[in-house]
């Protein structure tokens, strides 16, 4: 039985891993951006991957507000977390509560019935990248616990025509792009101080593509746009997961149509 249940495991895991190795679409973070984008992304067909550092999904989610168990969302969210089939309750102003578990789970199962592939316990690293001008072209992944030991292992690649940085607070993906191919021009400004709504409608704003290949949504556009931040009200972080949805599958789409069904070449 041992023999079979670790023969399966490596097999299936192994094609699995084979078969993701090349995506149209690499999310870097499971938090409510990515899931959202995930789900939308991968409704339109496309093949989607969500790599999440942690053995987990929610990113910023389960703690709610400093541990109470609601998060808020306003108005203009309503018709996603209707999408999702998430409950909330009015709580006046425009602003509705929600369950962060809920959201968690339905987020996720959103993501994954909509043909997304969630990879878990996954460090994003570095980026590839192609040519002059510089194109993003797939990144680097190691396993979580491989990571935090600190040995020097190195990492495997997975090419995809698009990358988001949907890693929150830190943008670990456009940093590292920024540093390393400085030739993309890309400059991290830095998240600035509290103003929620402000901030809600200037993340929404900011999210988009960042250079060839690359792009960000959620806490990461205000980590590379210099935005404030907004606490633990989170419509702004599902519409900015929309939002990438929507630029990343029609620039795909361009792409794809000028040279084909079979899909841009990169190498
Ligand atoms: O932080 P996170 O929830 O990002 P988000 O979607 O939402 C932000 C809100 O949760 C909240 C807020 C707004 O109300 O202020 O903070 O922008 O989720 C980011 C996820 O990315 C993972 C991390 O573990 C988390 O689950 N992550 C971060 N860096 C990496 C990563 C990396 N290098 N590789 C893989 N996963």
């Amino acid at each position: 039985m041992e023999l079979k249940i670790g023969r399966a495991i490596v097999r299936h895991g192994a094609e699995e891993l084979y078969e993701y190795s090349d995506v149209d679409v690499a999310i870097v973070g499971a938090g409510p951006s990515g899931l959202t984008a995930a789900r939308y992304l991968a409704e339109k067909g496309l093949k989607v991957i969500v790599l999440e550092r942690r053995f987990s999904f929610g990113g910023g989610i389960g703690p709610g507000g400093n541990m109470f168990p609601k998060i808020i969302v306003q108005e203009e969210a309503l018709p996603i977390l209707r999408d999702f089939k998430v409950r909330y309750k009015p709580a006046g102003d425009g602003l509705y509560a929600v369950d962060p578990a809920e959201l968690i789970a339905k987020l996720a199962v959103g993501a994954i019935d909509a043909g997304a592939k969630i990879l878990l316990g996954v460090h994003v690293d570095d980026v590839i990248f192609r040519g002059n001008p510089p194109r993003i072209t797939g990144l680097l992944w190691i396993w979580t616990p491989i990571q935090m030991s600190g040995m020097h292992v190195d990492p495997l690649y997975m090419q995809a025509k698009a990358v988001v940085d949907a890693t929150g607070h830190d943008a670990e993906v456009v940093s590292v792009a920024a540093k390393k191919v400085p030739e993309l021009g890309i400059q991290l400004r830095g998240e600035k101080s509290a103003w929620s709504e402000v901030s809600e409608k200037l993340v929404v704003e900011h999210t988009g593509r960042v250079a060839p290949g690359l792009y960000v949504a959620g806490m990461a556009a205000a980590a590379v746009f210099g935005l404030p931040r907004m606490g633990p009200i989170f419509g702004g972080m599902l519409m900015s997961g929309k939002k990438i949805a929507e630029i990343v599958a029609e620039e795909i789409g361009k792409a794809q149509y000028a040279v084909g069904a079979k899909g841009p070449e990169i190498h």
